[in-house]
C-alpha cells in the first residue's frame, strides 16, 4: 500500500517551496501527498518580487484536516509556514486525536525575500504544541537562533548548543541547518538525537538558484521516514536529494530560481530535452 504523507504548510505561488515543493518531493519518493493550506504566499514583480502572505481562515484548516484524517493513517507528516495560532491549535488536534511517530515539524518563522516574521505569538504555539509532539524539526540558522534564543549562530558550537536548548522543548531529534550562511567550505548541518551529535557535510553549491531548498529538505526527510527509513538514515537520504535539486536548481524568472525537486531521480533525463 503507498503510504499517505500530508504537509500542513503554506502555498508557494511561485512553484519552489512550500506545498508545491512538498507535493513534488513527496512523488518522488514515491509516497501519496496530501496538503492542507495554511496561508497563500504571492509575490509581485512590480514591487521587486516582495512577498505578501495571505493566512486561511483556520476553520477552513480544520475542514482540509478533517478531510484528510478519514480512512487509511497517514504514515507521516510536515508542517511548514503555519499562518495563524488557530491552524496550529487544530493540526494539535489532530495528532492528538490521530497519534503518530512520524511528524516533522520544519519551523518555518522567515521566508527568503521578506523580513516579515511569523507572530512570536505563531512561535509560542509551535513550541507548546507542535515541538513535543514531533520526531524531529529542521531550523536553519536563523530559525534555530529564534527557537533557542540564543540569537545570531555563526559557528558550529553554537549550532550545537542552540540544538541542545531545542531538543529541551520536547523534540526527540534536531537538525540545524548551516547552508550557506554558515560561511563555511561545506554545508554542514549538526543532527542531535539527545545523546550524539552528527555532522552531514556536503559540497556547498555557489547558485542562486536554491529556493524551496528548505521545504524540500523536511520533505524527504518526511517520506523517508514514511518509507521505513530511521531518522538518522532519512535526514541522510534528505541530504543526498536536496543537494541533487540545488545543484540542478532552474532560473524561473528574472527574480529568482528554485532548487528542481526531480533533480535526484531524473537528473540525466535532461541531457535528452
Ligand atoms: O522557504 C520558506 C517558505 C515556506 N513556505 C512557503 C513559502 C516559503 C518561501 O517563499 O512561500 C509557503
Amino acid at each position: 500500500m503507498i503510504k499517505k504523507v500530508l504537509t500542513v504548510a503554506g502555498s508557494d505561488s511561485s512553484g519552489g517551496g512550500g506545498i508545491q515543493a512538498d507535493l513534488k518531493t513527496f512523488q518522488e519518493f514515491g509516497t501519496f501527498g496530501f496538503t492542507a493550506i495554511t496561508s497563500i504566499v504571492t509575490m509581485n514583480p512590480d514591487e521587486n518580487w516582495s512577498h505578501t502572505i495571505t493566512a486561511i481562515d483556520p476553520e477552513l484548516v480544520a475542514k482540509q484536516l478533517k478531510t484528510i484524517f478519514t480512512g487509511e493513517p497517514l504514515a507521516a507528516i510536515k508542517t511548514g509556514m503555519l499562518g495563524t495560532v488557530g491552524a496550529i491549535e487544530h493540526t494539535s488536534y489532530y495528532l492528538k486525536k490521530f497519534p503518530l511517530a512520524n511528524l516533522v515539524v520544519d519551523p518555518v518563522i522567515a521566508c527568503k525575500g521578506t523580513t516579515e516574521l511569523l507572530q512570536p505569538e505563531n512561535v509560542a504555539a509551535m513550541k507548546k504544541l507542535l515541538l513535543p509532539k514531533a520526531l524531529i524539526t529542521t531550523p536553519n540558522l536563523v530559525e534555530a537562533g529564534i527557537l533557542s534564543e540564543l540569537g545570531d549562530l555563526t559557528s558550529l558550537a553554537d549550532m550545537q548548543k542552540a540544538a541542545k536548548i531545542i531538543y529541551s522543548l520536547g523534540v526527540k531529534n534536531v537538525i540545524v541547518k548551516g547552508g550557506h550562511r554558515l560561511g563555511n567550505e561545506k554545508a554542514i548541518d549538526v543532527f542531535y538525537d539527545g545523546r550524539n551529535f552528527e555532522f552531514l557535510e556536503n559540497e556547498l553549491y555557489k547558485t542562486n538558484f536554491n529556493h524551496g531548498a528548505g521545504c524540500t529538505f523536511a520533505a524527504a526527510i518526511t517520506a523517508a521516514l514514511a518509507k521505513g527509513y530511521s531518522v538518522a538514515e532519512a535526514c541522510q537520504i534528505a541530504k543526498k536529494f536536496v543537494a541533487a535539486a540545488i545543484k540542478n536548481g532552474l532560473e524561473i524568472n528574472q527574480f529568482l530560481g528554485h532548487v528542481w525537486h526531480g533533480a535526484y531521480n531524473q537528473a540525466e533525463n535532461r541531457m535528452l530535452e
